[in-house]
Formats: structure tokens, sequence, C-alpha cells
């Protein structure tokens, strides 16, 4: 059996049709548009190339968006000055700081410089506190875009065996919380590996869903998956270049292998990594809303 492949670029593009019609709405109703900030420190080339593909989704949905370009050593008291500009800014509703950040500056200091109102990554601690409660909230893009994958695909969470392989704030620590909870997509029984787990083989074959979010690429050989697993691959590891200077790319999943025993598979590219985009927008849009006091 061959596993149907579960594409993000086309739930994606469901979403942002849905959004697309929102953002009309907003805007032909009450006269808004969302307004989206993202800031981008340095020149890590796969940093650069999310925020691009993040401002372009922004302007095809009608979102405004803009993008500032900072040098890698701007100084952390600057980089403050700046989200306070724009925590003050009544057209921006959302503020993105991609990361990994240079190492001088403090990450958990930037996040929570952030309004928790125009978090829209979810990344600040009341958003992430509101977030286990199972309170209203943003929630972070990339498990976001992974429970909408699992439930426009159909598949049945509640009482499934979930396997999440890595613990980040980003999404280990995030979607495994969010698939235990009581909840539509959730429901589910959750077990973390991470690099001090003993035997990550003997847990992940236990797994009905299997969320490998390592940074390892193909690290997930056939071998360690059961007959039937849905498998969601979040890594987006670069792996070299093509002669024309294109990165190849490589899941934390090796696909070839593990799709011949799954029942679905997300791929990579064109898996999680075009949810996480649409699901910022999503948040933007809610930002939006909220903002105006709109349901
Ligand atoms: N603040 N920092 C903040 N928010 C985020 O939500 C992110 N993340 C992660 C890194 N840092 C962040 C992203 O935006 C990862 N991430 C992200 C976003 C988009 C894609 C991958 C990671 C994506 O679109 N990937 C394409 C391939 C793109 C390429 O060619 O490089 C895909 O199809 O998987």
């Amino acid at each position: 059996m061959s596993a149907k492949v579960i594409s993000g670029i086309e739930t994606a593009k469901a979403i942002r049709e849905e959004l697309k019609n929102e953002v009309a709405g907003l805007k032909e109703k009450y006269n808004i548009t969302p307004g989206l900030v993202t800031v981008l420190v340095g020149e890590d080339p796969a940093s650069q190339s999310y925020v691009t593909a993040k401002n372009k989704t922004a302007h095809a949905l009608g979102i405004h968006s803009e993008q500032v370009t900072l040098a890698a050593d701007i100084s952390e008291s600057e980089l403050l000055k700046l989200i306070e500009n724009y925590n003050n800014n009544p057209e921006i509703h959302g503020i993105l700081v991609q990361l990994p950040l240079p190492k001088h500056i403090h990450e958990a200091k930037i996040l929570h410089a952030i309004r928790p109102d125009k978090d829209v990554d979810g990344f600040h601690p009341v958003n992430v506190g509101n977030m286990v409660l199972g309170e209203k909230c943003y929630l972070p893009c990339t498990p976001h875009g992974i429970l909408e994958l699992l439930t426009r695909s159909g598949v049945k969470t509640s009482g499934a065996e979930v396997v999440v392989i890595g613990r980040s704030n980003i999404v280990g620590k995030p979607i495994s919380n969010l698939m235990m909870q009581k909840r539509e997509g959730g429901n589910a029984t959750v077990t973390v590996c991470h690099t001090r787990t003993k035997d990550i083989a003997s847990h992940t074959r236990r797994a009905d869903i299997l969320i490998a979010a390592v940074g390892v690429p193909k690290m997930i050989t056939v071998d360690m998956v059961k007959e039937g697993v849905v498998v969601i691959d979040v890594g987006v590891n670069r792996i070299g270049k093509t002669v024309d200077g294109k990165a190849i790319l490589a899941g934390d999943v090796d696909f070839e292998g593990v799709r011949e025993k799954a029942s679905a598979i997300t791929p990579v590219p064109g898996g999680v990594g075009p949810m996480t985009i649409t699901m910022l927008m999503k948040n933007t849009v809610q930002a939006a809303r909220q903002a105006h006091n709109l349901p």
C-alpha cells in the first residue's frame, strides 16, 4: 500500500481562499485592512525565504504587510524600540519577529515585548498560557497548521496514540499540548520524544499519528513506523544545493521508504511549511477583527 499524500499546498490554498473573502468583507463592510509587520534580523537564507513568502502571501490576500530587514549586529535596545513603535501603531494588527535571532539578542526578551494582542505567532507567555488553559488565544502557526491538516484530511485524533518527536517551544511543546486537550482535533494520548529518549523507535512504532519536528534529515525510517500510521513531517532541512544554486530540501522523515507503510503522509516541501504561512494570515485577520471589537 502506498500512502495518501496530504498536500499542504492544496489545504493552504483552500484556507487562503476563505481568508481572501474574509479580508474583502472586512474592507467592504468596515473599511478595515488587516496589517502585519514582519521583522527579519540578519541574512539567514532560510529565514529570508520564509519572510518573503509571508509578505507575498499577505499581499495576495489583501492584507497590508510591511517587511523590516535589520542588520545582524543591531542592538537589542534598537530592536525593542522598533517593536514598541509597532505596538503603538493602530494600522498594524500583527507583529512577527522571525526566529532564530542572532546570539547577542535575548530571544525571550524580544518576544515578551510584543503586545499579546498583536502576537500573531502566539509566542508571548500570555498566549502560551492561554493556549495551555484552552482559553482564547493566538495559536502558534505551525501547530495550528498541523491541526488544520489533520482535521481537513479527516484524520481522527480522539483516542489516537500520537507520538511527537521534538520538544521545541515553536512546535513540539505546543503541538503535544494541543493534541491532548479536550477539544476537537485533540483528545489524543500523547508521547513526546526528544534527544534524551532511550529508545525512540519503541515509541514511534506505537504511533497512530507521528509528528516529526527534530531537524534531522530522514531520521524516521520505515522500520520505525507501524502499518497505517499518519505521518506529519515538520522538518525542513537544507541538505544541499542544485547546480543552479537552489536549496535541496528534505524532511525529518524518509518519505520514499515510509510512504509504503503509512496510510497518509505530508511531503517536504509542500506539507506543513505552506500551512505555517497560512495560519499566520489567519491570526493576522483575527487580530484585525479583535482590534475593532468584531466577533
Ligand atoms: N517568529 N519564526 C517565527 N515564526 C515562525 O512561524 C517561524 N517559522 C519557523 C522558523 N522561524 C519562525 C516559520 O515560519 C519555520 N517556518 C517556516 C515557514 C515556512 C516554511 C518553512 C518553515 C515553508 O514555506 N517551507 C516550504 C519550503 C520553502 C523553501 O523552499 O525553503 C515548504 O514547502 O515546506
